[in-house]
């Protein structure tokens, strides 16, 4: 932590606000020197020294530029001493009139004055190291800047409250309990002696709590980052012409040659509250085109690693060997059978053959017309509603997955070594093992290399 602790010196500034025209754009800083620098850069209207502002204040003031004196805008000054602030630093928010020049003046007065540009995610990422927030919680944050549903809004919510943070450190303290109680009997045998069934009943109950959280993780994950669901099929069959109805924009190029789509496109959207990237691929068949060789093969990669797979047929072609094949491999996997053109009354696919190997995932579309294409997205939007409540409480991000898993992992490895009679010290290297990895979860155990992974995704100025 020292090496993290250290980064905190300097006084860092950015534009928390989206670059663009707007009504108020504002510049922050967040550091020992934020109010001096802020005081070399704005003069307050009512005469006092803007160090001299209270905590929590606001006062009207105009930025200039020093030196030549000349005023760069009007502003209104936001004034939050540490550690009562976002980053439990002193902190100043400028708010000037929202235009890309005026607000990227405004920050290079406050580069000129001392102050450096933040790194992304640092002002989230200073506030969990002065101990503002948890890990969980600095994630929440970025998951509601970038939540793409109402749904997705909502769960980040009960994570930045603090929700799932408390009942992992609940799990935790229950733990280091039991460390604490089995240490002693390791330390003081003839004092102390364990009840080794009442530690059962105890890990047995963190067990179906831990389990029962990570059986929400798809769900959690899904609301969070997206379900991804891959338009898949052979050439020519609709797949750009669906990728264009379901996004309802023309952002596919479509043709009546079939090898149109080459390279894998992504977009994002939302189906009934359920956040997803939407990918289109190259249609499946063997070619000899170099180019087009590739396409087929990002096509099956894209369509092995998405959530769901959207399998796609043409009514006026009817099944083939191959799509038979195709069907038959991803089905085990959440594929749905998605038969489109309807409009050209083909009828050529027949259904029967469908559900003999997709059951009653299936539906009819056309891509031309928009026939189906609400029932398309409800039917992928409940297969996720299947998944549980999305305000139950989730992980949501495949690092707290993974430590909840390696708790877990712990626990059980415990209860085994438990019912098999080995000696306390094997339970409680299986016990640290879990505590550690609740702990990891939060951030009261956390090394550098993870925070900058999980804060670089940040944007700057958050
Ligand atoms: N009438 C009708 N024509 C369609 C429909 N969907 C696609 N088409 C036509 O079928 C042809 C192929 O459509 P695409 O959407 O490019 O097919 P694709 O599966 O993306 O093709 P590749 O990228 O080559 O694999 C075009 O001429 C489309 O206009 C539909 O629902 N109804
Ligand atoms: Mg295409």
């Amino acid at each position: 932590m020292d090496e993290i602790q250290g980064q905190l010196m300097d006084t860092i500034a950015a534009i928390a606000t989206p670059l663009g025209t707007g009504g108020i754009a504002i510049v922050r800083l967040s550091g020992a020197a934020a109010f001096e620098i802020a005081g070399r850069m704005v003069r307050l209207r009512k005469g006092t020294a803007l160090e001299q502002m209270k905590d929590r204040s606001m006062a009207l003031g105009d930025v200039f530029e020093a030196g030549t004196g000349r005023i760069v805008d009007e502003c209104i000054v936001l004034a939050m001493k540490g550690p009562r602030s976002y980053t439990g630093e002193d902190v100043v928010e400028i708010q000037c009139h929202g235009g890309p020049v005026v607000a990227e003046k405004v920050l290079s007065l406050a580069f000129r004055l001392g102050a450096r540009p933040a790194q992304p995610g640092e002002f989230t990422k200073r506030a969990f190291i002065n101990g503002r927030m948890t890990l969980d919680e600095a994630e929440a944050v970025l998951d509601i800047v970038t939540s793409s549903s109402e749904a997705a809004l909502f769960h980040a919510g009960r994570r930045l409250r603090g929700e799932l943070g408390a009942m992992v450190g609940q799990w935790e303290a229950q733990i280091v309990d039991l460390l604490a109680l089995l240490q002693g009997a390791i330390d003081f045998p003839e004092t102390i002696e364990a009840d080794r069934s009442e530690i059962l009943g105890l890990l047995g109950g963190l067990q179906n709590d831990i389990g029962a959280v990570l059986e929400r993780a798809p769900l959690g994950l899904a609301l969070s980052q997206g379900v991804e669901v891959c338009l898949v099929g052979r050439s020519n069959v609709g797949k750009s012409s669906l990728f264009n109805a379901l996004l309802s924009r023309d952002r596919a190029i479509v043709t009546d040659i079939p090898g149109t789509t080459r390279d894998v496109l992504r977009e994002s959207t939302e189906w009934y509250g359920l956040p997803v990237v939407l990918l289109d691929t190259a249609g499946l068949r063997e070619t000899q085109e170099v180019v087009e060789a590739l396409g087929v093969e990002r096509a099956q990669t894209a369509a092995v690693e998405s959530h769901v797979i959207l399998y796609v047929l043409d009514d006026t072609q009817g099944i083939s060997g191959e799509d038979v094949e195709w069907l038959k491999k991803w089905q085990s996997r959440n594929c749905l059978a998605v038969i489109t053109k309807t409009d050209l009354d083909k009828a050529q696919v027949d259904v029967r053959q469908i559900e003999q190997i997709c059951g009653d995932r299936w539906v009819r579309v056309s891509g031309a017309t928009g026939f189906g294409i609400e029932d398309l997205k409800k039917e992928v939007q409940s297969m996720y509603a299947s998944l549980g409540d999305p305000e139950a409480l989730a992980p949501g991000s495949a690092r707290q997955v993974d430590c909840l898993e390696r708790a877990l992992d712990g626990i059980e490895a415990a209860i085994e070594y438990l019912n098999q009679g080995w000696t306390d010290d094997v339970i409680v290297l299986a016990l640290e093992e879990a505590a550690g990895s609740l702990m990891e979860l939060t951030g009261k155990k956390v090394s550098g290399e993870t925070l900058d992974r999980i804060f670089s995704r940040f944007c700057v100025g958050k």
